[in-house]
């Protein structure tokens, strides 16, 4: 992408609007605009990470086995009162009448239609496990939005749901669901700990909210320090295999790491005192077991082994894919902008023209950018005719995490700058050296899934 053909709507002033840093740089960086409280569009360098999250959500849920599927946004009430949530979820729903006076809502969750699809076409235990996910806008009448993406009305969110036919069985989803998010984040480059929390309206007795560490995080939390030393890294994981998923969520929730919904004050003080931690963090997924609340419900049953009919085992897990934006701007910033992590990165590079204009700066961009585009990356060009100094604070500011400055005199010794968002350090290298560098650097960091 050219910088100059980029819808770009970079703020100069920072929106006094915006409490918090991802919220003030996301609308500083041309990334959202609000269209009303909590709701808001996506212009393109806001979309384009967005999908990036996303995608890496979908083919992390391709690796535990779990299928895509889309349902609506709008939805009948008649489901929802069958589950007895209709009433249950009082103002935070956004209720609809259409034409002809049929009460109608807007999904802030998916149980209730989910189910329905189940009981309509599974019928015998043969056909379970089965795991299905949606990722969809929701909405949600929050009374205070704020924070921009981080608490809005109208949100993105990946929405999973299983069917089993023990409890056995749905906490080995349980458990599948939490080793899949460990790895979905950390390919964000965040850590996000996996913490005992309260079930609210989706109801169960089992459930973890993932939670990123953050001053401006609206929860508040208590932990071991020693869970932050914990990383899934690249372990090899057969999603199928019941006893290693079950180790990795020993391994994860065995150290004290509570919501302050769940504190419990008696089994904090066990943890050794230079290990008590409190601090805030920001929920950014949160994985359910809730047995047979809505199967018993809605008559979602299957015919089990002995020909009888019993209630399918259920859960659901989420993740706050439009909060995840604001979650990674708060853990990884600086008083320039954004630094994206390399796998969500909008551009893989920035290109810096400093003599637009210039004969021998031009070409050597232009080739720096066919060079890296046939590599399969994708360098923004900022090629404007600007000062240096406000390309560079522009490229700061949107936080590419590379960036590569070409300029007259560094090309008479042959060479360009390659420069790391996150530490500042710059090399100077041949251009071919520059491409084949970040080319390095992408394919190890981002892992392609075929
Ligand atoms: N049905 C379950 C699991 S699919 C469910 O709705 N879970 S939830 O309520 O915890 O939402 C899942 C995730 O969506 C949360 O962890 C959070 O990251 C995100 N989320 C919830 N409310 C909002 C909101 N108002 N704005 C942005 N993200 C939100």
């Amino acid at each position: 992408m050219r910088m100059s053909r980029y819808f770009l709507p970079v703020l100069k002033e920072t929106p006094s609007e915006a409490q918090i840093v991802s919220h003030r740089y996301m609308l500083r960086a041309g990334m959202i605009k609000q269209a009303s409280a909590g709701i808001y569009s996506w212009l393109p360098l806001g979309y384009k990470v967005l999908k990036k999250i996303e995608n890496i959500v979908h083919e992390e849920q391709a690796r535990a086995g779990h299928l895509p599927m889309l349902m609506p946004t709008i939805q009948s009430a008649d489901l929802w009162r069958e589950s007895g949530r209709y009433d249950d979820y009082g103002e935070e729903m956004l209720r609809i009448k259409d034409r002809h006076d049929r009460d109608m809502l807007f999904t802030p969750t998916a149980e209730e239609l989910i189910t329905d699809i189940f009981r309509a076409h599974v019928g015998s235990y043969k056909d379970l496990p089965l795991t299905m996910y949606q990722i969809q806008w929701k909405f949600r009448d929050e009374v205070r939005p704020r924070f921009g993406v981080m608490r809005g009305r109208e949100f993105y969110m990946k929405d999973g749901y299983n069917f089993d036919l023990t409890k056995e069985d749905a906490l080995h989803a349980y458990n599948r669901h939490l080793v899949s998010y460990l790895r979905t984040y950390e390919r964000m480059g965040l850590q996000a700990i996996p913490m005992r929390a309260d079930s609210g309206p989706i109801g169960g007795d089992d459930t973890h909210e993932f939670l990123v560490l953050a001053d401006t995080g609206e929860s508040e939390v208590f932990y071991d320090s020693a869970v932050t030393d914990l990383t899934f890294g690249d372990r090899d994981i057969d999603y199928d295999d019941k006893a290693q998923c079950a180790g990795v969520m020993e391994e994860f929730t065995n150290l004290y790491a509570r919501t302050d919904e769940t504190h419990d004050e008696a089994l904090f003080n066990q943890v050794p005192e230079e290990r008590r931690k409190v601090a805030r963090g920001i929920e950014v997924g949160q994985i359910f077991y809730f047995g047979t609340k809505y199967s018993e419900a809605m008559k979602a049953t299957v015919q089990g082994p002995d020909g009888k009919p019993v209630p399918v085992h259920m859960g659901s897990h989420g993740i706050g894919v439009s909060r995840l934006l604001g979650a990674i701007i708060e853990a990884s910033h600086d008083d320039k902008g954004i630094i994206w992590p390399e796998g969500v990165t909008p551009f893989h590079v920035g290109i810096v023209n400093l003599k637009q204009g210039d004969d021998e700066a031009d070409a050597a961009c232009e080739s720096l950018y066919t060079a890296l585009t046939a590599l399969g990356l994708e360098p923004l060009y900022d090629d404007r005719d600007e000062r240096a100094g406000g390309k560079f604070a522009t490229m700061d500011l949107i936080g590419l995490p590379w960036r590569i400055t070409v300029g007259p005199r560094g090309l008479k010794n042959g060479v360009v700058e390659l420069t790391s968002r996150r530490t500042g350090e710059s090399e100077e290298l041949s251009p071919e050296e520059a491409v084949k560098k970040v080319a390095a650097i992408y394919g190890t960091t981002s892992e392609k899934v075929v």
